[in-house]
């Protein structure tokens, strides 16, 4: 008796505490991509959404035979949606995170982060939200999940994927397709795709928590040139600012910044200087005195001016859901950039508040939003913070230099936010951990809709011994963001700084990246235009092969090249022929620090020129790596187009492709032009043949057609 009664009490617990919103509907709103509503869906809260480009079509209602639906309800105040993990799914996305690259089991927090060494709840949230998760079924076949949904939540992927929300009931959209490639794609027609960024972004970029003064500055300039390390950057960390004020310069350390970019240029380098979003609340500091004047301040929850302090004291944050105040922060950038600025980098855009709760503001902050953007408090708009800031960065940059391709690069960001910047994943340590994980965070933003990402690469914080530099410069080559960076008060981090022998496999390592650039840039236009990721999980080569679902220590460079670092312990490498080919003269069986590149059977890589920044790019001479496949074929493509501005949208760009075949023993290379209409400087070719047992190179020919004999057996 006694034990009934309470099973009952149980039961009526449970009941009350979860509320189900009996269903939902759906819509159809693309070639297998439906939306769901629960029942009790309000849009004001959720529209116009962050995460999608614009407003989807519906063409029709979910087909009869679509199952794989969610499941609505909420508990404890909380708004849920479900959908099943069937046997043998492997699951990926999630943004940017700590830990393995495969995502069954885990737990998310979506509340954009200041998590400094990743200690902060483990890792467990970051800098950045993505309200997505990628599934790849047992088969092959994959889908994707968007929860279009902006405030605070948690991702559950532990006995069914779970979006678990602070903020009033969302739709879901659910993608189904043939493979994860395939899934991408439409993520990225759902979410934007990332604009081309200009060539000079792709370059090796050399940082530090700050090089100041001007001298200083000048120096590591003067240093990477002198001692031949391939470098496009150098990056200006908060102490340029007078007082950390953003848009000052310390009249001391950086007493003219135009001579300073002058300087740079000269010797073919770009300049890329920090912008915060806290503005320092100090009377007569323009930019305080303009923000509050157009009344442009996040306020609390008694709407007054919030303040919090971040590096400069007491600040008060823009509102960046207005969009006056968006057009404000905008034009702050005309005087900055004048300087010759080449590039921007918003950092602390979560935002981070080192005095307020949970390093951020408040959730119950006020934004007054505008346009048709609801007012709304903190913990609805925190996560597209950083997006806002960018987007309103971009405009601005834009703005002055309307010829030119704006690079920006933030450390918050959102799903969707590759439309406005590229982006690194925070503070990281000099650990070998790290310098692993660094795999899996890139591949899963890429499967999270953002390409153009790299981590601090030699360790942020900590130390960096020579061993690990020497690993993790080999590797950061063949990132899609290639950027060395160091924190206050750690050892110097430049590649010459840790002696002779690791500066030559520095060296190695960067001009491995600037030969490549023709394939990075391809790549990278690949991006832009379809949303594939430029660093792909090896997965990708084989979603069938369920042995390659887990597979982080290696990646492949778009599909055609496989990297395998010098610490992969038995790795997971996909079936098939894979060549390994020498990019700058190194012979990477034999070095101690040189990943492994390998050449998918069938394929056709472009090299470049060995140069020492991208102001010598030139695609007038160029090495074509053929590896056969077992028919003897082989082909591969190059895009090319000015390197910046927008030309290229009128179709001033030139796609080439490259087609190899094999007769007997010859093997006949021709180059086609197969797509835009700039018209090519005329160009020299080598072409060199890797077979199973070396490499045979044909000599310069100034022709579209090369033949290579090989040796007979
Ligand atoms: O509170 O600007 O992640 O890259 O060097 C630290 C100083 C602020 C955090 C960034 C880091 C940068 C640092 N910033």
């Amino acid at each position: 008796m006694r034990k009934k009664a309470s099973g009952i009490c149980l039961l009526l617990i449970f009941c009350f505490g979860i509320i189900y919103a009996s269903g939902q509907s759906g819509k159809l709103i693309g070639k297998n991509v439906c939306v769901f509503y629960p029942v009790n869906y309000n849009a004001g809260p959720h529209t116009p959404s962050f995460a999608l480009f614009q407003e989807p079509k519906v063409i029709g209602n979910v087909p009869e035979n679509w199952t794989f639906k969610p499941n609505f309800y909420s508990n404890n105040g909380k708004t849920i949606a479900t959908l099943p993990i069937a046997k043998g799914t492997s699951l990926y996305g999630t943004g940017e995170n700590t830990g393995s690259l495969i995502r069954n089991g885990k737990k998310v927090t979506l509340w954009n982060t200041d998590n400094y060494k990743y200690s902060i709840d483990s890792g467990t949230r970051l800098y950045q939200s993505h309200p997505w998760v990628l599934g790849v079924n047992r088969d092959g076949t994959a889908f994707g999940i968007i929860a279009d949904n902006s405030w605070k939540q948690q991702i559950e992927l532990t006995d069914s994927i779970r979006f678990i929300s602070y903020g009033p009931a969302f739709r879901v959209i659910v993608i189904q397709r043939s493979s994860p490639q395939e899934v991408i794609r439409e993520l990225a027609n759902l979410t934007g795709k990332m604009e081309m960024p200009p060539l000079w972004a792709l370059g090796y970029q050399q940082s530090r928590f700050s090089y100041v003064p001007d001298t200083r500055i000048k120096g590591i300039a003067d240093t990477l040139r002198m001692k031949k390390l391939p470098c496009d950057v150098i990056w200006m960390d908060i102490n340029y600012m007078e007082r950390f004020k953003i848009f000052t310069f310390d009249k001391v350390q950086i007493p003219d910044p135009k001579a300073v970019n002058d300087y740079l240029h000269q010797k073919g380098f770009k300049s890329i200087w920090m912008i915060d979003p806290g503005v320092k609340a100090e009377k007569d500091y323009f930019v305080y005195e303009s923000g509050s004047e157009g009344n442009h301040w996040v306020q609390n929850a008694d709407h007054k001016e919030f303040n919090g302090k971040v590096w400069p004291g007491k600040c008060a944050f823009p509102d960046f859901t207005r969009p006056e105040t968006r057009s404000w922060w905008s034009g702050l950038y005309k005087d900055f950039m004048a300087t010759g600025i080449d590039g921007v980098w918003n950092d602390m855009n979560e935002p981070s508040v080192f005095d307020g709760p949970a390093g951020s503001m408040p959730e119950n902050n006020w934004h007054r939003g505008g346009g048709d953007l609801q007012a709304d408090v903190h913990l609805r708009y925190h996560n597209v913070y950083g997006m806002l800031m960018v987007k309103a960065s971009r405009e601005g940059i834009l703005k002055v230099n309307p010829e030119k391709r704006p690079f920006i690069l933030s450390r918050s960001g959102y799903l969707g936010s590759n439309r406005f910047a590229a982006t690194w994943t925070g503070d990281n340590c000099a650990t070998v951990e790290h310098m692993k994980m660094s795999i899996p965070m890139s591949l899963n933003l890429g499967l999270s809709g953002q390409p153009f990402s790299g981590p601090d690469m030699g360790g942020y914080s900590f130390n960096t011994s020579p061993e690990l530099f020497g690993q993790w410069i080999a590797m950061g080559a063949f990132f899609p963001f290639m950027r060395g960076h160091a924190e206050k008060g750690t050892v110097n981090k430049e590649p010459w700084a840790f002696g002779t022998e690791l500066e030559d496999v520095s060296r190695t390592a960067l001009n491995r990246r600037y030969r490549l650039l023709p394939y990075f840039y391809t790549l990278f236009q690949e991006a832009a235009k379809t949303g594939m990721p430029v660093m792909r999980p090896v997965f990708f080569a084989d979603p069938k092969d369920s042995t390659l679902r887990n597979e982080e220590q290696t990646f492949l460079l778009g599909d055609d090249l496989l990297i395998i670092p010098k610490w992969a312990v038995n790795p997971s490498l996909p079936k098939g022929t894979w060549r390994t080919i020498s990019i700058a003269g190194e012979n990477s069986s034999t070095d101690k620090y040189q990943s492994d590149v390998k050449l998918k059977g069938g394929a056709i890589i472009p090299l470049g020129k060995y140069i020492q920044n991208t102001t010598q790019y030139s695609t007038d001479s160029l090495t074509l790596i053929v590896s056969l496949d077992e028919n003897g074929k082989a082909s591969g493509s190059l895009y090319e187009d000015s390197g910046d501005g927008f030309q290229y949208k009128n179709g001033e760009y030139l796609i080439s492709s490259f087609s190899a075949k094999q007769v007997g023993s010859v093997v006949k290379v021709e180059i086609t032009a197969s797509e835009g209409k700039l018209k090519p400087a005329k160009k020299r070719y080598k072409v060199v043949v890797v077979t199973n047992s070396g490499s045979v190179s044909s000599n310069w020919i100034s022709k579209n057609s090369v033949s290579v004999k090989l040796p007979s057996e």
